[in-house]
């Protein structure tokens, strides 16, 4: 997306427009060239990859989304007084934004909600619902890569930015890249910045295996869903029957990693190129990093944050982390 792409939906006229000579495709060529064959994660969130995300976080399985959404009801008024009076509220990778509801509707006198997606439909389904919800509350939508630079300059006034990251979404980035979004959410907050950050904590292997493969297949057909998309918008031909989703998890570098296996050995022509796959060989889609607490806290500190909250459900399944812009700075 390019800079001038960003903010578009603030005129609130056209609707923004997806690129079309992708470098989305040169970016997919050389991560299928690699030994271990691997997609670009963001790429599963189209329009119908959103909506099966979203049918995820329902499933009885995926425990992310409910256990979080707890963790923020049961301590609201303690998180609002964290972010305290007149934010402006950013939020990357946005998606249906109901955690998000709740939290602004606790705020004291928020000044602007700006959501941050790489889907536009996300967007305009976002503006729906906030038009009903919460009518008064400006509305900045933008439609942005959060991984790559964008114009938080351009943001109204308020009395301080309150970046909101809930889903463990950071947890899908290796760790040097979740540290360096994280100094970026700070430089896009400032001096006065606060953040609050979802972070899926480490468990037992089975649990993770079983939330990342849930029984009603809907996971798998949230990663199937990538290669219907490169059909579609690259013209690729793979044949969605004879790749399977598999889920699993890396207990040294404490992941959970998606692939797309193979079922059989077979060619797969994208871009003028053709791809060989033997039988079982995978392409890795998604990696979700689970952290401890004081683990994040570090990776924060790092990034010119300090913590400073800590919320957990009676579990420790997940945690919602707050931040502050660390008043002291190595030189
Ligand atoms: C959207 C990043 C929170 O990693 O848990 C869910 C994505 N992938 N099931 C995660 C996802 C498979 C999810 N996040």
């Amino acid at each position: 997306m390019s800079d001038d792409e960003e903010l578009q939906m603030e005129a609130g006229s056209a609707a923004p427009v997806e690129s079309i000579d992708s470098p989305d495709l040169a970016e997919i060529l050389r991560d299928l060239s690699r030994p271990q064959k691997r997609l670009p994660t963001r790429l599963l969130y189209d329009e119908e990859g959103s909506r099966l995300f979203e049918r995820i976080c329902e499933t009885g399985d995926y425990y992310v989304t409910r256990t979080e959404l707890s963790i923020l009801r049961e301590n609201l008024p303690d998180i609002a007084a964290f972010a305290g009076p007149g934010a402006g509220v950013i939020e990357p990778g946005a998606g249906c934004g109901c955690k998000t509801r709740e939290l602004l509707s606790a705020l004291e006198d928020p000044r602007w909600y700006a959501p941050l997606d790489i889907d536009p439909s996300v967007l305009w389904r976002c503006r729906q619902t906030m038009s009903q919800v919460l009518p008064r509350l400006p509305l900045v939508p933008v439609c942005a890569d959060f991984t790559r630079p964008w114009r938080y300059a351009r943001l109204p006034l308020a009395e301080r930015r309150l970046l909101f990251f809930p889903g463990s979404t950071i947890g899908n980035f290796e760790p040097h890249e979740a540290q360096a979004l994280l100094r970026q959410f700070q430089q896009a907050t400032g001096a006065s910045g606060r953040m609050i950050l979802g972070v899926d904590l480490r468990k037992s292997a089975a649990t993770l295996r079983r939330a990342y493969d849930d029984s009603e297949g809907i996971t798998a057909r949230f990663n199937l869903n990538l290669l219907v998309r490169l059909n579609r918008e690259h013209a690729a031909d793979f044949d969605i029957a004879a790749f399977e989703h598999v889920a699993v998890y890396d207990k040294t570098r404490h992941r959970i990693e998606m692939h797309l296996r193979s079922r059989r050995e077979q060619q797969v022509r994208i871009g003028g190129r053709s791809f060989r796959f033997a039988a079982g060989e995978t392409i890795h889609t998604e990696s979700s990093h689970k952290y401890l607490p004081d683990g994040m806290a570090q990776l924060a500190v790092g990034a010119g944050w300090q913590a400073w909250k800590l919320w957990m459900d009676p579990q420790r399944r997940f945690a919602l982390m707050g931040f502050e812009a660390a008043r002291w700075r190595q030189p």
